[in-house]
């Protein structure tokens, strides 16, 4: 969608989720809010300068003799969420009711807003950054707690604060730069190597913070984890034990899960997404077959795999994963994707000098030895389940979005070339071209140059009423 907002009228939305509920809230913004609103109420609202903080109880008529009790809050310019006049609509959670009031608050003057509209007002009102706006979004979507702390710290500014930290020590090695520039007789010589470590040190600092961003970006959304293997290993006895109810079915029969089983499993303040899948073998009829090509194709989809064998299997290989499982280890370990090793049915061995050998040997290969059936090991699968979402003690302080990524990205490849014109003996005016460019993309986080990019890249993400 590329709307291009206006500003200068009265918008609203449903900020509440659609469907049934005890309560629902209906915003309106702009300047003409208090006109708009009294015009659907059976007994106006006070003059305007009164309104600030205060709310009403009133009727709504909302035609045919339908009469609705809602309650009123009013906010006064400059003093709201957007910055303009607004009203929140508190009423019952009935979507006819919702759809009428829409209805009437055009009628009287409103227009329906586009998604993310209220927040991007909030933005050009200047009660909000870019980088403030944009975790608007991030913390509606906040998939675990980590997450969340850290979209709730961007909220309050810390995501700005430290952006605008490094556009202050861009701006003071340009300042070294220019200075050398104006007065080339003044100044003993160019100071090139504090130049360097300082634009080398600011480099690893945003380094740092892309790679974290690249690391955790999926954790905003909640992370899939696959569990795979052949059949009959005890795939499905492992996800059942993990969600704490029989949600698979469960036979000696090998082939017994056709399609896959996605469920949510809230582990610790992390929310993943646990995805039980058809045993991969060649496939003996057409529903399996099926079956068998979406848990390959989930493989691509995972944010992380728990690879299941049969301790029989396991040692039948010398101790060696099946041939298959190896190979996906192989292509889950070349795409960075985290990955278990677990191998069932340990209470099949009776020996325990086996048993210990067993689990050796699967500690070698990075896993684990369980028998999810008598609860066993199953610590371990959850203890690798939640470092999944563990974040590192890095001194990051906030995650960055997509287009934050790209931009910190173009900031990096700005200073490493900066660095090399240095190194390279260039003038220092090439390195000064540089540096602005670097600064330029940074600030482009907080607030960006052109307004109909800010409206595509951000606010049509938003959820309407936002
Ligand atoms: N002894 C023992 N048996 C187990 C264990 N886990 C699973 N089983 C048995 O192994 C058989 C297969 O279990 P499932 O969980 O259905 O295996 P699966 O990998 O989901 O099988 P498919 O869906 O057919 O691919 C069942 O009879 C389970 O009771 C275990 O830890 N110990
Ligand atoms: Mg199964």
């Amino acid at each position: 969608m590329s709307k291009f907002y206006e500003t200068d009228d009265t918008i609203c939305a449903l900020a509440t989720p659609a469907g049934s509920g005890a309560l629902a809230l209906v915003r309106v913004s702009g300047t003409r809010t208090y006109d708009v609103v009294s015009g659907i109420l059976a007994k106006k609202l006070p003059a305007r300068p009164r309104l600030g903080g205060k709310h009403f109880y009133r009727t709504l008529h909302l035609g045919d003799d339908v009469n609705c009790d809602a309650v009123v809050i009013c906010y006064v310019s400059p003093n709201s969420y957007t910055g303009e006049d607004a009203v929140e609509i508190s009423l019952p959670g009935n979507m006819l009711l919702i759809e009428r009031l829409l209805n009437r608050l055009q009628d009287a003057g409103a227009r329906l807003a586009e998604p993310g509209e209220f927040t991007f007002r909030a933005y050009l009102n200047g009660k909000l950054d870019l980088a403030q706006a944009e975790a608007v979004n991030g913390a509606i979507r906040a998939g675990n707690d980590t997450v969340l702390r850290l979209t709730l710290n961007e909220l309050s500014g810390e995501a700005s604060r430290r952006i605008e930290k490094w556009l202050a020590r861009i701006n003071s090695l340009l300042a070294r730069i220019e200075v050398v520039h104006d007065y080339p007789g003044d100044v003993e010589e160019t100071p090139t190597e504090e130049v360097k470590q300082e634009i080398s040190a600011l480099t690893d600092e945003l380094q740092a913070h892309l790679e974290f961003y690249r690391r955790h970006h999926k954790m905003r959304g909640g992370l899939k984890v696959v569990i795979s293997g052949p059949p009959n290993v005890g795939k499905s006895t492992l996800f059942n034990k993990l969600l704490g109810y029989e949600r698979a079915i469960v036979t000696e029969e090998p082939g017994t899960t056709r399609d896959y089983l996605e469920e949510p499993l809230l582990l610790g303040g992390i929310r993943l997404a646990l995805v039980d899948t058809a045993g991969l073998r060649p496939a003996r009829e057409l529903v399996e077959m099926m079956g068998v090509e979406r848990a390959e194709k989930l493989l691509s989809e995972a944010d992380a795999l728990i690879l299941v064998e049969e301790v029989f299997h396991f040692a039948a290989h010398g101790g060696d994963l099946l041939p298959r499982l190896k190979e996906m280890r192989k292509r889950a370990t070349d795409a960075e994707l985290p990955v278990l090793p677990v191998i069932s049915k340990l209470d099949t061995v009776a020996d325990p000098s086996e048993r210990a050998e067993i689990r050796g040997a699967a500690e070698r290969l990075g896993g684990l030895a369980i028998a999810a059936k008598q609860d066993e090991g199953l610590d371990g699968v959850r203890s690798f389940l939640a470092e999944l979402a563990h974040v590192q003690d890095t001194g990051v302080r906030f995650l960055l979005t997509e287009r934050q990524g790209s931009l910190v990205e173009h900031a990096i490849e700005a200073l490493k070339t900066a660095t090399k014109s240095i190194s390279d003996g260039l003038a220092m005016d090439a390195t000064a071209v540089d540096l602005y460019d670097a600064q330029r993309a940074l600030a482009q986080i907080l607030a960006a140059e052109n307004r109909q990019m800010v409206i595509d890249k951000i606010f049509s993400k938003f959820c309407l009423g936002k």
